[in-house]
């Protein structure tokens, strides 16, 4: 069976993260995010992958290239993000018999994702505690009756998961007016085949919907949790690694530096000496975590550098980013309330007591910053010597 791999958006609430790269190829672990789905995919026997992108197309094709892991990969371009069901209507020429359809920015319960590959026409399902935030699956046994979107009264708990397995005449069902949000929804192709075939639902174990910065942070606890301990990098004898730490080849540890894992350190980063990095945080290719510095529950993205004397705390920084020496994160109100976050314009709780700050590529802070808890720093933003930063810039 083929897969479709939905990766054309941007990932427009997840800005300033998506400015050099699109949603989908924000690093989880040891990969982009949607090599999560397309892995889940391949394990569960996907023949060919079919990747549908637009924005940042580019960075999306170089990673896959034409072949992932011994599975050939096609793409088909989304020019303009008219919805998923118009996403997939854009990789109809390259489909032939039945075919799934996974979103590229959703982290799956991989052994759910083959049961629905066995199981086709099928859709998966996630129980949640407010279904009407969702799109909500009505069910008869196994069965999917309907789907309603934000139902004020759901009939399930069960949560449509953006994972589908479509029979072959589905290709023929791709044109559906837009809805309400002016949107063309691959639910609409899914009520189609709920109407005309016997459609099951594959509850999975967990689930996760890349959305938010938060939820990026979040995507990384879940991957980096399934480390096992891996140290292939240079690491000084007095260093002390605990618990699941993969160090890459080419990463360098130095003396005094404490990590306690889950923690991954990639290729070409460098730690210390005297550091304290604890999990679950991914230290991306060539960053660097200096002198003093404790890094704690955070991204720190390729090229990244927290060089002296600084604390970073739950929070996502983009590529490229300097901290100057004393900057310091603060990842917790003393009200004890969640976070707040700016998403498109709006504060939005992170619904985490413990969230510190977002951080757009090329950013450099002075020395001495001081960044509040749910602060956003933009693309290539700078702080003065001494600041207090309350807002977001
Ligand atoms: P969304 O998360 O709804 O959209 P987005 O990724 O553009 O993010 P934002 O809302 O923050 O701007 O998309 C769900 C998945 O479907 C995601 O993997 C992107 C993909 N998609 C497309 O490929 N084409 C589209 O037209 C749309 C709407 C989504």
């Amino acid at each position: 069976m083929q897969a479709v791999l939905l990766a054309a958006g941007e990932g427009t609430r997840i800005r300033p993260l998506s400015a050099s790269l699109p949603k989908p190829m924000l690093p989880v672990a040891d990969r982009p995010l949607v090599a999560h789905a397309a892995d889940a995919a391949v394990d569960a026997g996907a023949e060919e992958l079919v990747v549908v992108v637009g924005y940042g197309a580019e960075t999306v094709r170089n990673y896959f290239g034409d072949d992932y892991r011994g599975v050939p990969v096609r793409y088909a371009v989304q020019d303009e993000q008219a919805g998923t069901a118009d996403a997939v209507r854009a990789a109809r020429e390259h489909l032939d018999g039945a075919f799934a359809v996974l979103n590229g920015d959703n982290l799956y319960d991989p052994e759910a994702v083959a049961d629905l590959f066995e199981s086709g026409p099928s859709v998966g399902a996630i129980r949640v505690d407010e279904p009407s935030n969702y799109g909500v699956l009505s069910t008869a046994g196994d069965a999917v009756t309907d789907i309603v979107e934000k139902p004020t009264d759901p009939p399930t708990d069960l949560a449509n998961a953006g994972a589908y397995v479509f029979p072959a005449e589905a290709r023929e069902w791709l044109d559906v007016p837009a809805s309400e949000r002016g949107e063309r929804e691959i639910t609409d192709v899914l009520a189609r085949a709920v109407e005309e075939y016997d459609v099951s639902y594959v509850a999975m174990d967990r689930w996760l919907d890349v959305g938010r910065p938060w939820e990026l942070l979040e995507a990384n606890e879940w991957k980096l949790a399934e480390l096992e301990r891996d140290v292939r990098g240079e690491v000084h004898d007095d260093a002390d690694l605990r618990g699941p730490v993969v160090v890459e080849e080419g990463a360098t540890i130095d003396a005094g530096v404490v990590i306690e894992g889950p923690v991954l350190v990639r290729a070409g980063a460098s730690v210390g000496p005297n550091a304290y990095v604890r999990g679950a945080t991914l230290l991306g290719e060539d960053a660097h975590v200096g002198h003093s510095v404790e890094v704690k529950n955070s991204v720190v993205g390729e090229g990244s550098h927290v060089a002296h004397l600084s604390y970073v705390g739950d929070s996502v920084l983009g590529r490229n980013v300097n901290f100057g020496a004393g900057t310091n994160v603060a990842n917790l109100r003393h009200d004890d309330e969640a976070v707040k976050l700016t998403v498109k314009g709006e504060r939005i709780s992170t619904g985490r007591r413990k969230f510190g700050v977002v951080v757009g590529d090329d950013a450099k802070t002075a020395i001495n910053t001081s960044l509040n808890a749910g602060v956003t720093l933009s693309t290539g933003a700078t702080t003065t010597p001494g600041e207090v930063v309350t807002r977001d810039r």
